[in-house]
Formats: structure tokens, C-alpha cells, sequence
């Protein structure tokens, strides 16, 4: 690579959030001297978070791997590229020759859906593997998103996004924008969009177990007790209706479902759900009225209804709300995007239940089975076992349920492979690692993150840094594997397009023959627009862009409609918990952290521990707790120890602890986060505890005992 000299200037977009922020990056030479917003980007205009900067931390961190590891009785040891692709190959291929497909397990991370190569190229890798046994951070996280849009619209990433900067009433339920900058509603500069609601008028109003920094903002804010919401939208849909003030307007055309509507809502009234809820029964009236009386209005509600209980019917619910209010497909209300580069479209309409997890009976969907399984299926002996892991881009141990099971499981593996850029808590137990390139050294397109933006723009980002020759792009990786993962009678076919194109040549050709393609846009209008081109406000899309067979919206999935009994069950069958616990616990974000694994970056760990519990002050004083002292939280499946923030944001009985945390395990390779470890909050949630119709997992709500042991310690536990 030549060097450069001299001052200048690159830009391109954060890759590490949904947020999508362009990024001003000012260089002498090859040194970054600044990281700023870029003005210029006309999603973003200007706005990044603390996190942004940290991307020069990632690309110099002496920890991160550069070179294949592998694991040898004395230590790990590098070696070359070659010798790497060939000895995970011989493994996986041993391991499937003896055992079938299935022996071989995949597990995808966040990452993945933040680098463009393995958004276009990732199944190069899962297709050569053939296996059933394919898990991603999906399901413990947006899964009944997808499940209620593929039931309702025909298509699991037809989700309809929160038209933020036209609407006048902002419903939020369990997410927190401010701290985490929007998700599944990118939204660059989010806090500039909730401003402007308000300046133009508008009502934002939060509902949720904490009073967070976006309730804290809001015009109203509702406190919630968790996995209860499915119970206010209900209440609010029945209102609305009862009320006479549904206006579904031109959507009646092109949906089926309505006129069935009231009967499954009927018994829903306020009053009946207030209790469990702990809302007034005036208030769920009020916030009806108001949402159906506002010219525009839009229901969001992310990580805090998806992972709990009942994510699939509150997803569900949540639409219904937006349709019968008219608000669905209309500016104002809830979206369809137009993105310039589409991956909507019918062969890729996902499929639900083809296969089932083998020990829990789980069914499929969107050809993944629910993460809560992959332990279970590591350590139960029998035919289909998984005996060997392939990990790309995750950190399942710090980021799914009942951690520590499965970290005790992955040691348990015949052979895993990581592909990964740190030594850390999950591919600690690989037998190789397989490091690729990051962040600055990447080109950029967020093929799925403008599907799910507030407004239409497309922008690529050329890479910062050229990689060293001796260094690989996650889809070079995957192709290097599959070629070797061929067999004869599954031979690679080197003149598929898929196995030929780079990634750039597949997002020009998806651009050429995009909703834009016909006005000329391409990667070279792209690379000569480097703060990216906007493309408009969101626009209707309906009915056209539908994907179910008759062109309608369901109302009215037959699956969603059942496990309302669920529901009810759950909460009107008389059965009153009698197992003593009473204090639940739901988790947090914070702006200077991202899942788990950007601590170790010295300017975002800096200052105050921020791996606290977080209890309301007359739940500390009814245990005599004080602020700041260490306790133990003890559930079912583990227990785990950090200081306690006593705070008025909490609602009583339950309390706060972020995911993420607990880097202080043997054989980490993460010098700086070692220092400020945390405890890992997934210690604690259980992974029988899952949504069971989307199979995501409830990580929020074990009810938690405080039980005084000889230090004061609460015990976390189902409901
Ligand atoms: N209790 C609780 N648990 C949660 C959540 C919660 O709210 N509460 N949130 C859930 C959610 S929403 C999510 S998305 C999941 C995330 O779950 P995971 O995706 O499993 O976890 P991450 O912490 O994102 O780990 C990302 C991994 O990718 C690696 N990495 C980073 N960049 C790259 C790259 O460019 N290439 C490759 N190959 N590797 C890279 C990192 O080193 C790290 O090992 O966590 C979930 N877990
Ligand atoms: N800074 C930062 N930003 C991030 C991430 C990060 O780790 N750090 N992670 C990224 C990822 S992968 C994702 S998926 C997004 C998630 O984005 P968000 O969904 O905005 O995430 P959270 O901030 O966890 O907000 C969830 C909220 O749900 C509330 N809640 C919990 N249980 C319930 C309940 O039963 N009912 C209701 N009504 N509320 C409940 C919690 O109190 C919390 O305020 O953030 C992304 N952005
Ligand atoms: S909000 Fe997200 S995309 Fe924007 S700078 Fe922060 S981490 Fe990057
Ligand atoms: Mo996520």
C-alpha cells in the first residue's frame, strides 16, 4: 500500500450500531488525528456517539488477533493462512464423514449483519456446512419481529419502521433509544428526531420498567411491569375499538381479519388489566384516545417486548394497533422502506417449521433453530449430536442464556472453529481462530440496515485502511472454507456467480437492477457521492410490496390468534406464584458499550463501573442494601456478584443489570475489559425460559428472591 502524507480527510459510516452515523475521519498520513460527524451525510448530519471514536481503538488494540491461532497443549500458537483453512476443514469434514451434517453446529453474531461481505456472502459458509443445526443472535433478540411480519405481510423483513420524522405521536415500549441509538429504526441522530416530534408539537410517551433516559425525555412516561405489555395492547386495541374510533382507513382493502377482530380483544378491558400491569385503568384509556385521535401516530416496541414471554404476540399486536389506526403504510405511522440495494423478495419469504431441534422439539424458522437449544444439543449423546462448532462473529457465552452452561458444553466440542477477531470468553474454547478484518479496514454497505432506516439513502464507504496481505475478509474466509468443505459428491462449483463475485460486484449489480437502478444509481454514483445520496422520505408501499398469497394482510395469523391462551393463561388462570420470589429482572443498555465485546477499549470503560443492579430505594431499604455495595444475585441457574446502584428509575420489585459483562474468565485475551470484567448477567437467565411460539428467549423477566444469606443476596428465578 502507498503511504500518504499530508492532511486529509475520509469518510464513510459507522459500522458498530444500527444507527448508521457517517464519520469524518481526519489523518496526517496514515495516523487518525480526529473521528467527528460528518455534516455533509445527509442521513446522519453530523451525529456520532462515543462509540465512533473507539473505532481506531479496535484497528490498533494490541489484543486483537491478526493471524490464525491455534491451540496446542503448550498455548496457542499462529500459523499460517493455508495450513489454517486446511486443518478446520479436515476437521469439519471428519466430523460430518463420521457423524452426518448435523454433527456440525453454526452460531452467527451481531457483527455478521454490520460487514458487508458476510451480509451478501455469509451463506457461502452455511451452505457448504448443510447443516440443520444453525443458530444466530437473532433468537435472543428481533426473532418475533420476524415471525409476526412473515405471518402477517408474507415476508419476515417486511418490518415496518417508525416513520420518526413525520409522525405526532411516538409510542416507545421496552427500547431505549438514547442509550442504544435505535434498533430495527435506524435512526442516525435519534435524539435530534425525538426533539423535533416535540417541536413540531408531537407526543412521545415511553412505556417501560425503568424510567430510561428516553422516558426521561418523553411527554409521558408509564412504568410497566415486565412481559405484561402484550396485556396494554390488548387493552388499548379493545379501546380503540369499543370506543368506535378505529380508522383502518385504506388498508380495509387489502387485509382480512378485521371484522374477527373483536371477539379475541373483547375481554381485554382496562380495568381487568390494570392490575397485572400496574397502569391505571384511565391512563391504557387515555393513551388509546390519544393514539387514535393524533393525525399520525406509531407503536415501536423493541428488545423489551421481543425478548420476553410473549415477543411474537406483542410484535403482533403492536402492528395490529398501528393498522387499525390507520397508521401502517401511511407517513406518520409505521413504513415500508425502498432500499436501493433489496434483499425483499418472495424466494427469500422465510419458512417456518421444516425441522425440529432434537432434544427440545423446537421448531425452525427462517432455517435457524432457537440459540436457548445449542447447549443441550452439545452435551445430550445420541444420533444428530452436535460434536463440532463453527462460531462466526458471536460471543454466545457472555450473550445467550445460562452462559456458563454453555461455556462448560463448548469444552465439551470434538473441534470448534472462531472466526473472530478477539481471544475472548467464547472462542477461548475454539480449537483455531480464524481472524479477519474490521471496522476501518472494511468496505461498507449496510445492506440491511437501510431496509430498516427511517428514510431512504444509500452510502458505501471504501475501506480506511488496506488490510496486510496476509490478512482475510471474513467472506474471503468463507469461501477459503468452502472450497475445501467440497466433497465429490458436493463439489464447490467455482463458476457460480455467488462463488465468483466479490461483494462490491454483487452491490453494484443489486444497485444497477434496484428501485433506483433505472435513474442511474450504481456503487460508482456511490463511490463519487462519498457522504452518501438521499433518497427520499419513506413512501407507501402497499399493497403492492405484500408477499402473502393473496396479496392481504393478515390480521389474524392463526398461530399468533392460539398463543394468546398462552397469555391468558399465564395471567388470568388464578395460579398465584408461590414460590416467594418477588423482585424481577430486566436488563439495560449504555451508550459507551456494545454487547460484549467493544470493552476493551480504555475510553469506553473509563470512569464509573457501569456493570451495576440497579434497585429502587425502597426495595434497598426493605433489604437494608446501600448504594455501592457488592451483592449476589442468584437465580436457578447461576449466581453472580457486582455493586449495587440504588435509583428512583426503577419501578419496585424489579431491577436492572446490563449483558455483556464478565470478562474475568480464565484464558482471555482481553487486557483492558479484564480490568473492568463485570459479571455477566447471562449467568443468571435461564434458557428454559423462552418466548415458546418464536422460540426467542425471555432474558428479562426470572422473577428474583432476595433471600439474606450471610452477605445480602437476591435469588433470580423464573416466573
Ligand atoms: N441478557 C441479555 N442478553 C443479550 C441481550 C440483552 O439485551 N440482554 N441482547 C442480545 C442481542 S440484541 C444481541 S444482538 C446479542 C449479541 O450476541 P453476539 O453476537 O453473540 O455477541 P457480541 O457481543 O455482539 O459479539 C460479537 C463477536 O464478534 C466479534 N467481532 C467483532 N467484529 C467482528 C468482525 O468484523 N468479524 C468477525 N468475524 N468477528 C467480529 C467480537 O470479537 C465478538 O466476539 O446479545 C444478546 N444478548
Ligand atoms: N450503546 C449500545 N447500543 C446498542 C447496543 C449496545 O449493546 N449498546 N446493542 C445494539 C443491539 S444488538 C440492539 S438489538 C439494540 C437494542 O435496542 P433497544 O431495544 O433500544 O435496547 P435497550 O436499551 O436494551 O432497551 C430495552 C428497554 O426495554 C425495557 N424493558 C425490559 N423489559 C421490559 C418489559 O417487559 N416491558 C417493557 N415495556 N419494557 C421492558 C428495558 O428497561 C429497556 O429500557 O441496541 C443496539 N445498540
Ligand atoms: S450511534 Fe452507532 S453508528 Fe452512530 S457513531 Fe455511535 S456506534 Fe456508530
Ligand atoms: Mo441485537
Amino acid at each position: 500500500m502507498s503511504e500518504r502524507s499530508g492532511l486529509w480527510t475520509h469518510y464513510r459510516t459507522c459500522n458498530l450500531c444500527e444507527a448508521m452515523c457517517g464519520l469524518e475521519i481526519s489523518l496526517d498520513g496514515e495516523r487518525i488525528t480526529a473521528i467527528r460527524g460528518d455534516q455533509a451525510d445527509p442521513f446522519s448530519q453530523g451525529h456520532i456517539c462515543p462509540k465512533a471514536v473507539a473505532l481506531q481503538d479496535i484497528y490498533a488494540d494490541p489484543d486483537r488477533l491478526r493471524q490464525p491461532l491455534r491451540r496446542t497443549a503448550a498455548g496457542w500458537e499462529t500459523i499460517g493462512w493455508d495450513e489454517a483453512f486446511d486443518e478446520a476443514a479436515a476437521h469439519l469434514k471428519r466430523v460430518q464423514a463420521e457423524f452426518g451434517p448435523a454433527a456440525v453446529g453454526v452460531y452467527l453474531g451481531n457483527p455478521n449483519v454490520h460487514n458487508l461481505g458476510s451480509s451478501l456472502l455469509g451463506t457461502t459458509l452455511t451452505r457448504a456446512l448443510r447443516t440443520p443445526n444453525v443458530f444466530t443472535a437473532t433468537s435472543v433478540d428481533q426473532l418475533p419481529h420476524h415471525f409476526a411480519a412473515r405471518m402477517m405481510f408474507g415476508h419476515q423483513l417486511l418490518l415496518p419502521i417508525p416513520d420518526v420524522d413525520r409522525t405526532d405521536f411516538f409510542l416507545i415500549l421496552g427500547a431505549n433509544p438514547l442509550a442504544s441509538n435505535g434498533s430495527l429504526m435506524t435512526a442516525a441522530g435519534i435524539d435530534r428526531r425525538l426533539k423535533a416530534i416535540q417541536g413540531r408539537g408531537g407526543r412521545i410517551v415511553v412505556v417501560d420498567p425503568r424510567r430510561t433516559e428516553t422516558a426521561a425525555r418523553a411527554d409521558e412516561y408509564i412504568p410497566i411491569r415486565p412481559t405484561t405489555d402484550v396485556l396494554l395492547l390488548l387493552a388499548l386495541i379493545r379501546t380503540i375499538l369499543s370506543e368506535g374510533l378505529a380508522r383502518p382507513d385504506r388498508l380495509a382493502g387489502f387485509m382480512t381479519g378485521l371484522d374477527d377482530l373483536w371477539p379475541i380483544v373483547a375481554d381485554y378491558t382496562p380495568d381487568r388489566v390494570s392490575p397485572v400491569t400496574g397502569i391505571p385503568a384511565t391512563t391504557i384509556t387515555g393513551l388509546a384516545r390519544a393514539f387514535a385521535a393524533s393525525p399520525s401516530a406509531v407503536c415501536y416496541g423493541r428488545i423489551g417486548l421481543s425478548t420476553q414471554r410473549f415477543g411474537g404476540l406483542c410484535q403482533w399486536l403492536i402492528n395490529v394497533l398501528n393498522i387499525i389506526t390507520g397508521n401502517l403504510d401511511r407517513p406518520g405511522g409505521a413504513m415500508f422502506t425502498t432500499p436501493a440495494f433489496d434483499v425483499v423478495d418472495a424466494p427469500r419469504a422465510g419458512k417456518y417449521g421444516r425441522w425440529r431441534s432434537r432434544v427440545r422439539g423446537r421448531p425452525e424458522f427462517m432455517g435457524e433453530l432457537p440459540v436457548t437449544t445449542l447447549a443441550e444439543e452439545i452435551t445430550t449423546p445420541g444420533e444428530g449430536q452436535i460434536r463440532a462448532l463453527v462460531t462466526v462473529a458471536g460471543n454466545p457465552v457472555l450473550s445467550t442464556p445460562n452462559g456458563q452452561q454453555l461455556d462448560r458444553a463448548l469444552e465439551s466440542l470434538d473441534y470448534m472453529l472462531a472466526i473472530d477477531i478477539y481471544l475472548n470468553e467464547t472462542t477461548r474454547h475454539a480449537h483455531l481462530i480464524l481472524p479477519p478484518t474490521t471496522g476501518l479496514e472494511t468496505e461498507h454497505y449496510d445492506v440491511l440496515f437501510h431496509i430498516l432506516a427511517v428514510r431512504n439513502t444509500a452510502k458505501y464507504s471504501p475501506p480506511l485502511y488496506e488490510p496486510d496481505t496476509d490478512t482475510r475478509h471474513d467472506w474471503q474466509i468463507y469461501r477459503a472454507l468452502a472450497q475445501r468443505l467440497a466433497t465429490p459428491e458436493r463439489p464447490y462449483d467455482t463458476a457460480h456467480p455467488l462463488n465468483q463475485m466479490t461483494p462490491a460486484m454483487i452491490l453494484d449489480f443489486g444497485l444497477r437492477t434496484g428501485p433506483y437502478g433505472k435513474d442511474g444509481l450504481s456503487l460508482d454514483t456511490l463511490r463519487a457521492n462519498p457522504h452518501g445520496v438521499d433518497l427520499g422520505p419513506l413512501q407507501p408501499r402497499l399493497p403492492d410490496h405484500l408477499f402473502t398469497p393473496d396479496k392481504r394482510i393478515d390480521l389474524l395469523p392463526a398461530l399468533l390468534v392460539q398463543d394468546l391462551q398462552r397469555a391468558r393463561a399465564a395471567f388470568f388462570n388464578g395460579v398465584t406464584h408461590t414460590d416467594g420470589f418477588n423482585l424481577t429482572l430486566i436488563g439495560r443498555r449504555d451508550l459507551r458499550s456494545n454487547n460484549s465485546w467493544m470493552h476493551n477499549s480504555r475510553r469506553l470503560v473509563r470512569g464509573k463501573d457501569r456493570c451495576t443492579v440497579l434497585m429502587h430505594p425502597d426495595d434497598a431499604a426493605a433489604r437494608g442494601l446501600a448504594d455501592g455495595q457488592r451483592v449476589a444475585v442468584q437465580s436457578r441457574v447461576g449466581c453472580i456478584e457486582l455493586p449495587l446502584e440504588v435509583s428512583a428509575a426503577m419501578l419496585p420489585g424489579v431491577v436492572s443489570i446490563p449483558h455483556g459483562w464478565g470478562h474475568d474468565r480464565r484464558g482471555v485475551r482481553l487486557a483492558v475489559a479484564q480490568e473492568h470484567a463485570g459479571a455477566s448477567l447471562n449467568d443468571l437467565t435461564d434458557k428454559t425460559f423462552l418466548d415458546e411460539l418464536t422460540g426467542n428467549t425471555a432474558q428479562r423477566c426470572p422473577r428474583a428472591r432476595l433471600s439474606l444469606v450471610a452477605y445480602y443476596a437476591f435469588s433470580a428465578m423464573l416466573c
